[in-house]
């Protein structure tokens, strides 16, 4: 009997290639995101209806949750592993220069939908001794300039899933957080509201970490022994290593 994943915001990124990767190797998956037509070309992709259901609501939205998850196709039912990937950052400005609206999107998106959605599937995954992974970052652990939000939103991520698994201990479900750095994807194109160059200019050269990488690492924790349950991963290119600290001096 194939196991199923339900992984948030897979209409690109780490969530499209952790999908691939998990089909491949003979799940079936529940992928989700507000870009339907993208949604629609990643089931086919995937070999159809019986190898991946796409669900397209904003996770933002409870109710449309609710109403996508409430329509999942019986023989996708059973879920086995939930994969809280769906989230972003707007915005590099330092807080004075930040916007409050992209403050309260990355809240809403990286925060309360991602507890929304676990507590919606909690039932299901400790009937069934599953496994939850929330993405979280290598932010939540280094502060940045700009990062502000950002980055307190990923610690939240991190503190939540060791204060999870704390609460279901005895039930079989494992819960792990994987701490990224410098990844590749449309995450800066998001961050920066569409600068290609901006961009160019942070991944040249960098050999960052690769959406494949990072399902690469997400099959690692969900098919190791039952037993076995990985806290958390942090995980950056070779090219990258911890930023000094940052002094403010005064001008001559
Ligand atoms: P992408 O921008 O490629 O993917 C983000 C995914 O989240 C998309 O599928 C998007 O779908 C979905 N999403 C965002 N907002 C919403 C929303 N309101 N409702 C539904 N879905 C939403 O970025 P990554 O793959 O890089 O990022 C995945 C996760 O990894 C994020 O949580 C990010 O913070 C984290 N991360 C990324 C790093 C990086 O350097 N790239 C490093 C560390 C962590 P759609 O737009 O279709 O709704
Ligand atoms: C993304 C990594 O360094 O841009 O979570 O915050 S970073």
């Amino acid at each position: 009997m194939p196991k199923t994943a339900l992984i948030t915001g897979a209409t690109s990124g780490f969530g499209e290639a952790t999908a691939k990767k998990f089909v491949a190797n003979g799940w079936k998956v529940i992928v989700t995101g507000r870009r339907a037509d993208r949604l629609a070309t990643l089931v086919e992709t995937l070999g159809g209806p019986t190898k991946a259901h796409g669900a397209s609501f904003d996770i933002r939205d409870e109710a449309a949750m609710n109403t996508a998850l409430d329509a999942v196709p019986e023989d996708f039912r059973g879920v086995d592993l939930l994969i809280n990937n769906a989230g972003l950052a707007l915005g590099t400005a330092p807080a004075p220069e930040s916007k409050l609206d992209d403050w309260k999107t990355m809240i809403d998106t990286n925060i309360t939908a991602l507890v929304t959605m676990t507590k919606r599937m909690l039932p299901t995954l400790m009937e069934r001794k599953g496994a939850i992974i929330n993405i979280s970052s290598t932010a939540a652990l280094y502060p940045y300039m700009g990062g502000n939000v950002y980055g307190a939103s990923k610690a939240f991520v991190k503190h939540f899933s060791y204060n999870l698994r704390c609460d279901v201990v005895g039930s079989g479900v494992r819960v792990t957080s994987v701490e990224p750095g410098l990844c590749e994807s449309e995450f800066t194109l998001v961050r920066t509201g569409g600068n290609q160059a901006a961009y160019d200019a942070l991944y040249k050269g960098a050999e960052a970490i690769q959406p494949e990488d990072i399902a690469e690492t997400l099959w690692w924790v969900a098919t190791l022994p039952p037993h076995i349950n990985i806290n958390d991963i942090e995980l950056m290119p070779v090219s990258q290593t911890w930023a000094g600290f940052n002094i403010h001096r005064k001008p001559a």
